[in-house]
């Protein structure tokens, strides 16, 4: 997810469905997390609405762009200090790409309320065919996967186990605290060995669920790297907006053992390692 205000007047403007989450109360959500993760450095990137973010190899990530207009999904080479796109495919008009995962051969992008899942072939981005977003969620936000299935966020406190297949839904898991509080606003999404890592909109916060449980283990608060992006704002022009252009993209790297991190329209991917 989202640019609020202005995709919400995009959407009615395009005359697209208005069943929505309602996100006004993510607004007044206060989480507080753990600093127990040290920053490895920063790679620069191309600033753009992040909205699906996963390795594909240890040095090649998928990114998947939002947005009523310039929605992609791209492959993204990492450098040492730098990121460069090496191929990109933009989406149809009206449809805003939302979270992105690699299974397999394909490559999955769902779309925030156009009711779309593109599916392409993985090495070349070629469009292989169109499924429909399931009946059960609300909206697509993130998008991740374990070795049988895909797991996707909607905006609300559930995660959904979705056939590779035709997307559909197989299990549906409450996300809550260790107070049993449920947690709404769950956004991109990492799944490690048993646990999914989600950020959580609009806050600058990762937590980490139990897979099987829902149980979230730990929360992570990573408002300084926030910060560090907000001293790159005058570059960014003035489609940047704090409440907006926060804490959005999540993908781990194997080989290294860290975890990419950025947001919309950040300049940077910031390499962490979380204890
Ligand atoms: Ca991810």
């Amino acid at each position: 997810m989202k640019s609020t205000i202005i995709s919400a007047v995009v959407a009615l403007f395009l005359g697209l469905s208005t069943q929505n989450v309602d996100l006004g109360p993510a607004y007044s959500v206060k989480i507080t997390g753990t600093t127990q993760w040290k920053e490895i450095k920063r790679i620069e990137k191309d600033p753009v609405f992040v909205e699906g973010l996963e390795f594909i190899d240890d040095t090649t990530l998928i990114e998947s762009v939002g947005q009523y207009w310039g929605s992609q999904i791209r492959k993204v080479k990492m450098n040492t200090a730098d990121s460069e796109i090496i191929l990109e495919h933009s989406l149809p008009a009206g449809n805003f790409g939302e979270g992105c995962t690699k299974f397999n051969d394909f490559i999955y992008q769902m779309t925030y309320r156009e009711g779309n899942v593109y599916v392409y072939d993985a090495n070349t981005l070629e469009q292989v065919k169109v499924l429909k977003m399931p009946k059960e969620m609300e909206e697509g936000w993130g998008l991740t996967h374990d070795d049988t299935h895909l797991w996707a966020s909607d905006g609300t406190d559930h995660l959904f186990k979705i056939r590779p297949d035709d997307f559909t839904v197989v299990e549906k898991l409450k996300v809550k605290d260790k107070n049993g509080k449920a947690v709404h606003y769950i956004n991109e999404l990492e799944l490690v060995d048993d646990h999914i890592f989600g950020n959580v909109l609009p806050l600058n916060i990762i937590i980490k669920i139990d897979k099987k449980t829902g149980q979230i283990e730990k929360i992570y608060d990573f408002k300084t790297l926030f910060e560090a992006q907000m001293e790159r704002v005058d570059e960014i022009g003035n489609y940047w907006d704090k409440t907006n252009n926060v804490m959005n993209g999540i993908a781990f790297n194997k080989v290294s053992n860290t975890f990419i991190i950025t947001g919309k329209n950040w300049n940077y991917f910031f390499e962490v390692q979380l204890q």
